[in-house]
């Protein structure tokens, strides 16, 4: 069956690829292309998801391939593909792994889905948003990352178990770097217009924030051989409807900053409005004095880690070219 437009085409077709994929597909948002460099993968992962259609009611459709040209038309392009930590793999490691592979695929959107906006979702997140943004070459409007929907989806989940309430209830923001140094900002959560400070004491709100930071590695160590799955498929369908339905939803969003949060030419979870055309703006908020220092150090690491990559990377091309 043909793939009908405007459809999304995720790259990689590991656990949150398909899932995402699945999301996608059975809220009935767009039609997918599932590509990945293994064989047969993801053309079985489309034909089992295909034949969970008749059962799941909905009229998607999702074709599986190993070959970039599928893509061609994407309206938008979500990257998952890349390796995750294993034992004895330094951050270097990955960071050099995971940048090889955002080169090859973002030469290939560039070259068949020029006109794409692109998902990030392959760690470590905000760098390897910015190596895309800048190997593609298109505008920074439309490539960015998805990690504030999750950490903030996770903090939301946090506090209604706290609270008993349905965690949609709960508003919440986690701002900047996907890692060790994001920033839960507790003075801008609120759970039915009420301050989260006047639901929650403060010492038990701090354990929550860590939580939330160490949200990542809490799921890793139970689940051993990988990583998150659900809760990030969730949230990259969050945004990919935000944009095709053009909702001008405001979500926090690995996005290019150009002074907003007194941050400038960096990626940096922010909250952004979503649309039809990507990031359509950044949106600032007032932050306590000690949410904008925790933002500044965790842009500050981001930075070294772009400049770590881009040094590698350079290392590798001078080695080729020699
Ligand atoms: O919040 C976030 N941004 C994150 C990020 C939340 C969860 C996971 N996060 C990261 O996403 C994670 O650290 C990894 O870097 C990626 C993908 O995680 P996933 O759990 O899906 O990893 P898998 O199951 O190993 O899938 C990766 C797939 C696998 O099928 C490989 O064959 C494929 O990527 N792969 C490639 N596809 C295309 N092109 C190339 N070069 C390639 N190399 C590997």
């Amino acid at each position: 069956m043909k793939i009908r437009s405007p459809f999304v085409a995720v790259i990689g077709a590991g656990q949150v690829g398909a899932t995402t994929a699945q999301r996608i597909l059975e809220k009935g948002i767009a039609d997918v292309v599932l590509f990945d460099v293994v064989e047969g993968m993801p053309q079985g992962k489309a034909l089992d998801l295909m034949e969970a259609a008749p059962v799941e009611g909905h009229d998607r459709r999702i074709t599986g391939t190993n070959a970039y040209k599928d893509i061609e038309g994407a309206e938008i392009v979500v990257i998952t593909a890349g390796l995750a930590r294993k034992p004895g793999m330094s951050r270097e490691d990955l960071l050099a792994a995971n940048a090889r592979i955002i080169s090859d695929v973002s030469a290939n959107i560039k070259r068949y889905a020029p006109e794409a906006k692109v998902i990030v979702v392959t760690n470590p997140l905000d760098i390897m948003t910015h190596l895309c943004q800048k190997l593609t070459g298109f505008p920074s409007q439309r490539v960015f990352g998805m990690a504030g929907v999750l950490d903030t989806a996770r903090m939301r989940y946090f506090i209604a178990e706290r609270l008993a309430c349905v965690p949609s209830h709960v508003e919440a923001v986690v701002l900047g770097g996907h890692g060790d140094l994001m920033v839960p900002v507790s003075s801008q959560s609120k759970v039915g217009f009420r301050q989260l400070k006047d639901l929650i004491p403060a010492p038990e709100l701090a354990k929550i924030e860590q939580r939330t930071r160490d949200g990542g590695a809490e799921i890793v160590a139970l689940l051993k051989t990988g990583s998150a799955y659900y809760a990030p498929a969730s949230s990259v369908c969050e945004m990919v409807r935000a944009i095709l339905r053009d909702e001008k939803k405001v979500l926090p969003v690995c996005a290019y900053v150009r002074g907003e949060y007194g941050l400038k030419d960096i990626y940096s979870g922010v909250p952004a409005v979503l649309g039809r055309s990507g990031v359509e703006s950044v949106v600032s908020l007032q932050l306590t004095d000690e949410e904008s220092q925790a933002l500044q150090r965790s842009a500050d690491k981001v930075r070294q880690g772009v400049s770590e990559v881009e040094k590698i990377l350079a290392n590798e091309n001078a080695r080729v070219s020699s």
